[in-house]
This record gives C-alpha cells, sequence and structure tokens, in this order.
C-alpha cells in the first residue's frame, strides 16, 4: 500500500520539465559514510570549528589533513547507493534537471550523475595553497600528510570550501539560477543549516517550485515543504521516479 505522500510527491514529479535535487551527507549514509550531525555524526568525534576552517589549517595543517587522510580512506570503501544511482538516471528523465550536493564524497559522479554543482569542493582534490591550481588526487593513503605541491613545493590544502570561506562565486551563482527555474526541487539528506545551501529551498519556492523534502528526520525546511517524505533516500528516492519520461 503506497504511502499517499509518496503517490502526492510522484504525482508532482510527473508533471515536471525541469528539476533541481539538493543534496547533503545523509544520501551518502546508506553507503556507509557518515553525516555530520547524526548520531555517528563525523562532528561528533570533532568540532567543524577545529577542523574544516582556514584557521585550523593555518594553526596546525597536520591535524586537518589526518582528519581527511581518515574520512577519504573510509569513503573510498564505500559505494554510490539506490539515492546516487536513482539521481543519476533522472538526467535522461527530466528534459532539464540538476544536481546541487553540500557533499564533497564524490559519489554523485561515480553514480553516473553528469550536470552537478558540487557547493562545497571534493575530497578527491587538492589545491596549491600558493599558486591555486586544483589537481585530482586519490591517494589512498596519501604518500605524505601534509602533501606539498610537486611544482613548487608549496602546503596543499583539501579543494573544500570551509567554514567561514566563500563558495566559488560561478557555482553558488548557477545554484540559484537553476534554483529560481525549476518547478519542483527535491531536497535530500540535509540538516538544512549550513548556509548558503540551505537558503536555496527558499528561494526556489519563492519563485514557485514545489519542494519535496526527504529526510528520517524533520528539519527547519520541512515546515515549507510541499511534501516531506520521512524515510531514507536511498530507499523512497527510487518510488519517486516517474513511471516514463517526461515528454
Ligand atoms: C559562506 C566542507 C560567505 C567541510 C562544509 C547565514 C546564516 C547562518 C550562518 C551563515 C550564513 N552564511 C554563512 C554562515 C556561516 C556558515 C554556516 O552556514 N554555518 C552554519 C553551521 C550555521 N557558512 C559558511 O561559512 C559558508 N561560507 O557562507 O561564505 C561568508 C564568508 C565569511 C564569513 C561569513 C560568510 C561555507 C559553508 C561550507 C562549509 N563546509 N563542508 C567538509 O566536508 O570537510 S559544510 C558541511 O555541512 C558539509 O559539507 C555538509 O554537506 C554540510 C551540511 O551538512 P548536511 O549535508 O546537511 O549533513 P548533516 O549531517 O548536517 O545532516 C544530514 C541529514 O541527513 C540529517 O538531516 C539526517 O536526518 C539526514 N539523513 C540521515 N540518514 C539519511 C538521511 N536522509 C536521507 N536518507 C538517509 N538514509
Amino acid at each position: 500500500m503506497e504511502d499517499p505522500l509518496v503517490g502526492k510527491a510522484a504525482e508532482i514529479l510527473s508533471r515536471a520539465r525541469r528539476v533541481v535535487a539538493l543534496t547533503g551527507a545523509g544520501i551518502s549514509a546508506e553507503s556507509g559514510v557518515p553525516t555530520f550531525r547524526g548520531k555517528d555524526g563525523l562532528w561528533r568525534q570533532f568540532r567543524a570549528e577545529d577542523l574544516a576552517t582556514p584557521e585550523a589549517f593555518a594553526r596546525d595543517p597536520k591535524l586537518v589533513w589526518e582528519w581527511y587522510e581518515w574520512r577519504r580512506g573510509l569513503i573510498a570503501r564505500c559505494a554510490p547507493n539506490a539515492g546516487h544511482v536513482t539521481l543519476a538516471a533522472w538526467e535522461r528523465v527530466f528534459p532539464r534537471f540538476t544536481l546541487i550536493t553540500q557533499n564533497v564524497d564524490g559519489l554523485h559522479p561515480s553514480a553516473g550523475s553528469t550536470n552537478i554543482l558540487e557547493l562545497h569542493g571534493n575530497i578527491w582534490k587538492v589545491r596549491c595553497t600558493r599558486e591555486g591550481t586544483v589537481t585530482d588526487n586519490r591517494d589512498v593513503p596519501l604518500r605524505e600528510i601534509p602533501p606539498h605541491c610537486p611544482s613548487c613545493g608549496a602546503l596543499l590544502r583539501p579543494h573544500i570550501v570551509w567554514f567561514g570561506e566563500s563558495l566559488d562565486q560561478a557555482v553558488i551563482g548557477r545554484a540559484f539560477k537553476e534554483s529560481a527555474a525549476c518547478e519542483v526541487m527535491v531536497v535530500v539528506g540535509t540538516s538544512a543549516i549550513v548556509h548558503p545551501a540551505a537558503s536555496l529551498p527558499h528561494y526556489a519556492a519563492e519563485a514557485g517550485a514545489a519542494v519535496i523534502e526527504v529526510n528520517p528526520d524533520p528539519t527547519p525546511l520541512s515546515p515549507y515543504a510541499t511534501v516531506s517524505l520521512r524515510g531514507p533516500a536511498g530507499q523512497l528516492l527510487s518510488t519517486l521516479k516517474p513511471r516514463e519520461t517526461v515528454s
């Protein structure tokens, strides 16, 4: 017996041509990647202010890199789940589909998504602190901690947006543009408290979009959602896909 809310959400999506999905750490939970604020969350053992900030990196680059080394080793053993795979398939279902993610784990591109806006960067990319060059680095384990730029010898940092740092203006600019242009935004697995990402669903709703939330728990976004589906993304998202490609 289908949950009537799932039916309502599927019906909204079956009529949509322009769709955006906004994801957070929760979509990777069923892949085994710890969330930030959940009971087993990453922040539980550490405090964001202690590690995911430019001040922490300046103070102790080795400690910050040890945290990322631990996360890279953990994520390297994780595979995309049905939630990631469903969103990758939606690129072929909806005439205009954009995936906006707060996640840095790289599981969306691994699942086959191509039209992705990675708001907070990617844990598999490093950036030279002197030259600013960004390169892929999938060494597990890293050859040295902290790693240094092979061309100039300066420290490398994760190519990740830390608290107190601005997002890439082109990326966040496109995220707002797609949020304002979509008919439906599906918000998956985020506690909806980190800005500016947390403002995207409100921006979409103000432009007339329906907002579908997928999360086992209520969030500050829930009261504003058109439909809130209480459950795990891996199970729920595949039930939402319209039965046929929207023409
Ligand atoms: C900036 C990289 C300009 C690190 C991250 C306006 C208002 C208030 C505060 C601010 C504001 N503007 C700026 C701020 C400050 C700050 C901020 O938002 N602070 C918060 C904490 C209040 N924002 C910034 O600093 C941003 N910069 O705005 O630049 C500026 C410049 C200078 C000074 C001021 C402003 C930069 C933000 C980016 C920070 N970097 N990550 C790293 O990953 O190593 S954020 C970090 O949190 C992760 O990227 C993560 O993606 C993100 C959000 O967390 P979630 O993804 O939501 O994860 P969480 O664990 O919280 O929740 C998981 C959810 O999943 C839960 O709801 C759970 O119920 C659900 N779930 C669990 N299992 C499942 C599930 N859902 C579905 N299925 C399941 N199976």
